[in-house]
């Protein structure tokens, strides 16, 4: 059931015990939402737990709270009154579904959310999922503090491209200038989460190699299969060496993460890419989606390539 922002800051005050949780393969927006709305609702008194099924990147210890965020574990049975997902439909929060067994309340700003939680709160409007929870802790008549800003402006930023992409509204800049007010401190967000480890730069440039073009240069993306991500790590930030390749209107990158199991990002300059992200099960955004395909590189390589020259071909 869709809810309004009102009903959302209702939802949370009637409960005592709260979990939060995000998606897998967590993400700048699902982690700072996660950790901007635990500092929030732990202002009001509440009790509150960060559960995400996944590993959080180390660079995200510069956010206050990281050391907060739980992993679930098999077998485990956590007792609350609430579970709250955030940036995410429910079916892509892992364990948590399962360790968990509470109402959900769902809290989103994909436009491809699936409507699965008992109430949901989404505006497709939001850069960001910390741009609502902003707008929610107003609601919830907190005070925004230093911590909840710092974490806040991250999903922000990294959402929005650090303010370059289209989602980036007068709304976003004004929200992003009212956590500044609160204490986010913009150079040490961005210092912390753009340095990499020198052997990760290397992966980047391994990666680059195997850029391909395709479509007269309207595609570009890379794969990276099982063999060759334990040679090297998938880099962070390849799809964006992709996207700003002169020409190139869909970008993608195919990492084969387990044997038979692909994670695919799909970045675009004007075509809706969740529709080709949508026929393998996955979502997200007009210009930004993902999906998992449960094949060998080679085989998702095909069937995905297929799916993005027919959605060109019907643009065409
Ligand atoms: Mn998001």
């Amino acid at each position: 059931m869709q809810i309004s922002l009102k009903e959302t800051a209702a939802a949370l005050k009637s409960v005592q015990r709260i979990v939060i949780t995000a998606h897998v393969n967590p993400d700048g927006d699902a982690i700072g939402s996660s950790l901007g709305l635990a500092h929030a609702l732990k202002a009001l008194g509440k009790e509150v737990q960060v559960s995400i099924d996944d590993d959080i990147p180390a660079a995200f210890s510069v956010l206050p709270g990281y050391e907060l965020i739980g992993k679930p574990a098999a077998g485990q049975n956590i007792q609350t009154d609430l579970l709250v997902a955030l940036d995410v439909s429910l079916d892509r929060i892992g364990q948590v579904a399962e360790v968990v067994s509470a109402p959900t309340l769902n809290i989103d700003h994909h436009i491809t959310n699936d409507g699965q939680a008992d109430k949901l709160y989404l505006d497709g409007t939001a850069a960001a999922t910390a741009e609502i929870i902003y707008q929610l802790i107003v609601e919830l008549g907190v005070t925004c503090d230093k911590d909840m800003a710092m974490c806040l402006y991250t999903g922000l930023a990294m959402d929005t491209g650090w303010f370059r992409f289209s989602n980036t509204t007068p709304n976003t800049l004004h929200t992003a200038a009212e956590l500044l007010a609160c204490g986010a401190v913009p150079n040490l967000i961005s210092e912390a989460l753009e340095q990499r480890p020198f052997s990760e730069v290397q992966s980047l440039a391994a990666a680059m190699q195997k850029i391909e073009l395709l479509a007269d240069g309207k595609v570009a993306g890379v794969c990276l299969d099982y063999a060759s991500l334990q040679e090297h790590e998938a880099p962070e930030g390849l799809i964006g060496m992709v996207r700003v390749i002169e020409g190139v209107d869909i970008a993608f990158t195919l990492k084969e993460k387990e044997p038979n199991l692909c994670r695919v990002s799909l970045r675009s300059k004007g075509i809706d890419v969740t529709r080709i992200a949508l026929q393998f099960g996955g979502g997200g955004h007009v210009r930004a989606a993902g999906c998992s395909i449960e094949k060998s590189c080679a085989e998702a390589r095909t069937d995905l390539i297929r799916a993005i020259m027919q959605v060109l071909e019907e643009e065409r």
